[in-house]
């Protein structure tokens, strides 16, 4: 590492004057970094020290950031980074060093000026030939590389929201971090798709570490893997200077998937994700105003819920089918619809209608769907959500 350093011009504005109370969402908590001084501390151990990882989480870049500014760092010259910048690049990206001789990354292709002032998922994915770099739930770089698995001499701790051991200013991260998930193994493309805007189910295999940053209060960033990686905020358990602050995310994770419970695969589609679907409202007929809701499909395409009373997972166009379309079979609820921008549509459930089956009733499951059309090279024209099981009740 070199150890130039760089005048720092940057002033930076109170975090939590310049921006508005967030509603408190599914998301919980985050922490903001002020670019001077501020990190968490995560004392070391084997766990964080794998062969192969990946680092995933959201951040909300407050401006552009500085030379080799660091959102996440273990090592210093055996080392693995979630970055912002390497080299006046201003890209973000995953990048290993071994010794000061070698160094590989997989670098996202839009400056990183893209994402300031809104949050972003970013993750990084070391494997043995290559690394991957992924925004939103989406692949935008795959680099194969030559350094095999990661190595952790002098082992060190490791580092959110700057570049310790390295004390080099410019290395301090500006902006709210949330959602840190560290794995001990290649995520797959699917799966980070699948999971990106999502809060996590525990257990997961391979998850060494998980910040949510839902502490709201106090030192410690309480570690939700089980291993009990608990961050500290600046150079002691005091409140000081270098505490990076508590304040309410609004990150938009899909909650805990909402009503029903998802079921069957998913493929991704032309749009980098794979297409999920969730119920709100209430699961009640009464009340009638249940709501299913797609997500992470290609906009401006159209598309067909359709529903059944038997599961299935038939590999059907470019994903699954989830409703078996046999006796008693699958029909259609509601009319075509259009994908909107942002990859989702919504349709109501509707109890007043009467499907060929008999009308919907409470206390039995009830299996749903939406296919859509997909036009994109080598595929067959169309794909389809996840299923989602719906019990109702009266
Ligand atoms: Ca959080
Ligand atoms: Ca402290």
């Amino acid at each position: 590492m070199s150890t130039r350093s760089l005048p720092r011009t940057v002033l930076c504005l109170p975090l939590l004057l310049a921006l508005p109370a967030a509603a408190q969402t599914a998301a919980g908590g985050c922490l903001a970094f002020d670019g001077v001084d501020d990190f968490v501390l995560v004392d070391r151990t084997a766990h964080l020290e794998p062969g192969e990882i990946t680092i995933e989480l959201w951040a909300w870049l407050d401006g552009p950031q500085d030379w080799n500014t660091r959102l996440l760092r273990k090592g210093e010259h055996d080392a693995y980074f979630l970055t912002a910048d390497q080299d006046f690049d201003a890209r973000m990206q995953i990048m290993a060093t071994r010794g000061t001789q070698f160094r590989a990354s997989a670098t996202d292709t839009q400056p990183h000026t893209t994402y300031v002032g809104a949050w972003h998922h970013f993750a990084g994915v070391w494997a043995l030939d290559r690394a991957e770099f992924f925004v939103d739930g989406v692949r935008v770089a795959s680099e194969p590389h030559t350094m095999g698995a990661l190595t952790h001499a002098a082992p060190t701790d490791l580092c959110i929201g700057a570049g310790l051991p390295v004390l080099l200013q410019n290395e301090y991260f500006r902006g709210r971090i949330d959602e840190v998930r560290l794995f001990n193994r290649v995520r797959s493309a699917v799966e980070i798709a699948n999971t990106w805007n999502r809060s996590l189910e525990l257990p997961q295999p391979g998850l060494v570490a998980y910040w949510r940053f839902d502490d709201g209060a106090g030192q410690i960033a309480s570690d939700s893997s089980g291993l009990g990686h608990h961050g500290r905020l600046g150079w002691t358990s005091a409140a000081e200077a270098s505490d990076p602050q508590w304040m309410a995310s609004s990150v938009p994770l899909l909650g805990d998937g909402g009503l029903g419970t998802s079921y069957c695969a998913s493929s991704l589609n032309s749009s980098g994700a794979a297409a999920a679907l969730r119920l709100t409202g209430e699961l009640s007929i009464s009340s009638n105003n249940a709501l299913l809701e797609v997500s992470g499909a290609p906009a401006g395409r159209p598309g067909q819920f359709i529903f059944g009373l038997q599961p299935t997972q038939i590999p059907f166009a470019d994903g699954y089918l989830c409703i078996l379309p046999f006796q008693p079979g699958l029909q259609r609820l509601g009319a075509i619809q259009q994908i909107g921008l942002t990859g989702g549509c919504t349709c109501a459930i509707d109890f007043a209608g009467t499907p060929a089956v008999g009308p919907i009733t409470a206390g039995r499951s009830w299996y749903y769907q939406f296919w859509f059309r997909d036009n994109h090279a080598g595929g067959s024209g169309s794909n389809l959500t996840s299923g989602l099981e719906v019990i109702f009740v009266p």
